[in-house]
């Protein structure tokens, strides 16, 4: 089966949690180190990227480092063409659907398509919207964010992406963001689709990661933020522990 086929599935029977590895953030060794952890905690993918990356060799360095530490399946989260990397399985072919800038709508995806063709990275669709207050993401995508309390605007970017037949919508607040996607804008999105949710930005406790997932996340993402946790492994298997059970 393919890798979303096998998502899709899985998120029909549990909420999952995703781990995003920016490999900006850290060397290529110690990602792979990182990618351990999240697999040892239960995680059900890895996701790498970031809005800030320089070169498609940090990229390569940091899956083949996870690769070599993780059976997890590796999921490419691309700012651009530049960013992609044979060394992953699968890249999230995904639109900034509310961005001002073509580039991150569609353009970068016409130059990197015939990568994803001839690596044989497979590609899984998404519809990307980000939402106050947006953090470097939003800043760098040039969103048009979703206002906090905007659950119309935020449905419309869900139907829209499922009415273009895109196989997964994600909402996201920014990494670091000081408050997660509205429990009420992910109770709204999820009454009104059915394609699987992920949301992330700013999630960094168990109690929190329920609350979102109760409210409708079929996958919660995590990255940066609860890395610098001290108690980065215990914590991380409370979040997916508190997650699984709903
Ligand atoms: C990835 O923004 C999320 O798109 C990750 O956010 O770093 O706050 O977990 P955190």
């Amino acid at each position: 089966m393919t890798i979303a086929g096998t998502i899709i599935e899985l998120a029909k029977k549990k909420k999952l949690h995703f781990a995003l590895l920016d490999p900006d953030k850290q060397k290529p060794e110690v990602a792979g180190q990182i990618a351990q952890t999240v697999t040892d905690a239960g995680s059900s993918a890895i996701m790498v990227g970031g809005s800030t990356l320089i070169s498609q060799k940090q990229v390569d360095e940091t899956c083949q480092a996870i690769k070599k530490n993780s059976d997890l399946p590796v999921i490419l989260f691309p700012s651009g063409a530049k960013f992609l990397s044979k060394y992953a399985d699968a890249v999230f072919f995904m639109s900034l659907l509310n961005s001002n800038n073509l580039g991150y709508v569609i353009r970068e995806h016409v130059k990197g398509a015939p990568f994803v063709k001839h690596s044989g990275l497979e590609p899984i669709s998404m519809g990307y919207v980000i939402i106050e207050p947006g953090m470097t993401a939003g800043r760098i995508g040039e969103a048009d964010l979703i206002k906090r309390n905007d659950l119309q605007t935020a449905v419309g970017y869900a139907l829209a992406t499922e009415y273009f037949g895109m196989n997964f919508f994600y909402i996201e607040a920014g990494s670091g963001a000081p408050e997660p996607v509205p429990n009420e804008m992910i109770q709204a999105v999820k009454k009104n689709t059915s394609i699987p949710l992920l949301i992330g930005g700013g999630i960094r406790d168990p109690d929190t990661a329920k609350e979102k997932a109760r409210a409708g996340a079929n996958i919660i993402i995590t990255g940066t933020a609860i890395e610098k946790d001290a108690h980065f492994k215990a914590t991380l298997a409370h979040i997916i522990r508190a997650i699984e059970g709903l």
